[in-house]
């Protein structure tokens, strides 16, 4: 066999060794069996945040770094989407294309998650929602949603309200909602509507989006207040940031909150306690956001085959008056 042969053959045999090794470092890198596509025996979880809009959600940003974090079982790929869908679509797309075990998303609204879910799905990663569901016809996109009963919370919000003020008191609401689209919302405002309708003296009599924040829920009750002042009894928050910028508003127009205009908000965060210690703030709808440890519980049941929840609730409380909010503050941890 001539020289120039020879050489064609060795380099074949060469690019053919390489081929094959490289063939068998992917396999060994990309799984290892069960549900783990990690690094060795650790979990790795690719969890897409929507932003920091509220102290709430900087809460569960931090329950879930601290749990995952502190946890040699878990390798956590974290996303802040800064409040867009198409940033969280991105994110579930970067981390199907890791390999990770698990996502974890905390939808910013309900629709539009068929597509990317279905890529993680044939990926055979399993999602979790946590905090907010999402409308889906096949529901076999998502394992489990770890959060709470809005609907629940919404109607708690109204007979709380009705409770304080009185059921033949004749009371005009406004209420701030939250993110347009979001289940949060929508199930808080549908909840509380329907205890409203059930009372003829109680009137919801503006609606509009403050879309979680302080600043925004300010900037709409000054646009209540000065469309509908006087006319005001009650201002009904589906979060607390936003009832606390309602406060400052209210305190602006010169009317006293949580005598003058009533105040009723969901979630429990630290600020909101003290503005119904101050006075300010009447009822507080609590809404867990520490699901750090309730996700690294569902995360290595998984990891072990078991089967989870469908719905992992969190337990919630209702605070009203000055000296439930006194008794509570000190154990509040957010
Ligand atoms: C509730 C969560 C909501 C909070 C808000 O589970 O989705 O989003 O109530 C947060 O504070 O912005």
């Amino acid at each position: 066999m001539g020289k120039a042969k020879k050489g064609w053959m060795l380099l074949i045999a060469s690019m053919l060794a390489i081929f094959l090794l490289a063939g068998c470092n992917s396999e060994s890198s990309g799984s290892s069996g069960g549900t783990s596509k990690g690094k060795g025996d650790k979990i790795v979880v690719g969890f897409s945040q929507i932003g920091a809009e509220s102290g709430w959600r900087t809460a569960e940003t931090d329950s879930i770094k601290k749990t995952l974090g502190n946890d040699p079982q878990f390798e956590l790929k974290f996303s802040d989407a800064q409040q867009k869908q198409e940033n969280q679509i991105k994110a579930l797309r970067s981390f199907i294309a890791q390999k990770v075990d698990l996502i974890a998303l905390a939808p910013v609204v309900e629709s539009g998650w068929e597509t990317v879910l279905k890529e993680a799905k044939n990926a055979g990663i399993p999602v979790i929602l946590l905090d907010r569901g999402i409308k889906v016809k096949d529901e076999s996109l998502y394992t489990s949603f770890i959060g709470s009963d809005f609907i629940t919370e919404g109607e708690n919000a109204a007979k709380e309200l009705i409770n304080l003020m009185g059921k033949d008191s004749k009371v005009n609401i406004v209420e701030l909602q939250g993110t347009v689209g979001a289940s949060a919302a929508n199930d808080r405002m549908a909840g509380f509507a329907k205890e409203i309708k059930a009372n003829a003296n109680y009137k919801i009599i503006k609606s509009q989006t403050g879309d979680f924040t302080r600043t925004k829920g300010k900037e709409v009750m000054e646009a209540f207040l000065k469309s509908d002042g006087d006319n005001i009894d009650a201002v009904y928050a589906h979060n607390d940031d936003m009832a606390l910028g309602a406060i400052q508003a209210i305190e602006e127009y010169g009317l006293k909150p949580g005598k003058d205009i009533k105040v009723v908000s969901v979630d429990g965060i630290k600020d909101i306690f003290e503005a119904v210690i101050a006075g300010k703030s009447n009822i507080i709808v609590e809404c867990n956001p520490l699901l750090g440890p309730q996700l690294a519980q569902a995360a290595k049941d998984l990891k072990a085959g078991k089967e989870i929840e469908r719905w992992i609730k969190t337990d919630e409380d209702v605070f009203v008056g000055k000296e439930a909010a006194e008794e509570a503050l000190s154990s509040r941890q957010y």
